[in-house]
């Protein structure tokens, strides 16, 4: 009977998994890495189906991705934004195919926010004015000026814009706080590296703090100070933000003065996200990632607490 067949058909209708498809932004940090490991392992324990794409940095390839998704008729599309402008014209395609779009970790600048579900991720203005406060808290008792160089993330990045915003807004308070120097290093160890040797060469001593967006381009200056036959953490105070391993075993080393952490281990929120809108229900348009931060002091005690 037409019953019975339904019954029988409707176990495999009940098990049809959620199809996900997710664009990364590509592999150019600790963070990033850990980013992705938490997004494949969760969809894993969820049972969902994950098209993973890594865009090598290139907002082309994600745009590419999420037509292809598109294409797949995926369920949801997620993906991180590597910059926060040009986005309407493919968020606006997977509109009119009548897939959901989560945006993770990054936001992005259009004006028309029905053009995703919610966006999930940390608060990076606040990133930035933890940075500053603890500066400003580290250098109370200093006299004279304190020379800042600023290594930036990704141009155009919503983090390289909001922990520059975050920071400026809080050191700014003071006169004696001057960023002499600010330039991009990409979020990668290599071009903070390269960034950092031609901070040094053009300023030298003068230098007296280090902000960096993130650990990867700290780990990188760092080699940069040390050959220049300066101490890293005590020459240059070094801040920077992800709290990352590498930035633990920095700190345990003396070499870092203190990391903001900025959790990449959004993958369990996210997979959550996809049931709840497959089930129907309505999400949050903002879902902000709880993060601390920790100085030198605190590093060998937190270490062994690590997740990423
Ligand atoms: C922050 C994330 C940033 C990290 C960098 O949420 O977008 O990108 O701080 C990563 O390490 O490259």
């Amino acid at each position: 009977t037409a019953a019975a067949a339904l019954a029988s058909a409707l176990p495999a209708m009940a098990q049809k998994k959620i199809v996900l498809g997710f664009s990364q932004i590509g592999a150019e940090s600790e963070w990033r890495t850990a980013n992705s490991e938490s997004i494949k392992q969760s969809a894993k324990d969820a049972g969902i189906e994950l098209k993973f794409s890594d865009a090598q940095q290139k907002q082309e390839n994600q745009i590419k991705a999420i037509r292809s998704f598109i294409a797949q008729k995926v369920d949801v599309i997620a993906f991180s934004p590597v910059v926060e402008s040009g986005w309407g014209t493919v968020l606006r395609e997977a509109k009119a195919a009548k897939i959901p779009v989560i945006l993770t970790d990054r936001a992005v600048n259009e004006k028309d926010d029905s053009l995703w579900v919610t966006f999930m991720g940390s608060d990076f203005v606040e990133e930035g004015r933890k940075a500053g406060r603890w500066l400003v808290d580290k250098m109370k008792d200093a006299k004279g000026e304190v020379n800042i160089v600023e290594l930036q993330g990704t141009v155009g990045s919503a983090p390289a814009i909001d922990r520059k915003k975050g920071f400026e807004e809080i050191v700014k308070a003071d006169p004696k706080f001057k960023i002499i120097r600010s330039q991009t290093g990409d979020f990668t160890r290599a071009k903070g590296k390269e960034v950092m040797e031609a901070f040094l060469k053009a300023e030298g001593k003068k230098i007296n703090v280090l902000y960096a967006h993130n650990d990867d381009m700290a780990i990188g200056a760092i080699q940069a100070i040390e050959e220049a036959g300066l101490k890293p953490a005590k020459d240059i105070v070094i801040i920077s933000i992800d709290a990352v391993k590498g930035a633990f075993e920095a700190m345990m080393a003396g070499k870092l003065n203190v990391s903001v952490e900025c959790s990449p281990l959004l993958g369990g929120q996210l997979m959550q996200a996809v049931k709840d809108l497959k089930a129907g229900k309505t999400l949050p348009k903002r879902i902000v990632t709880e993060e601390g931060i920790f100085p030198m002091e605190v590093a060998a005690k937190e270490f062994p607490k690590r997740k990423y």
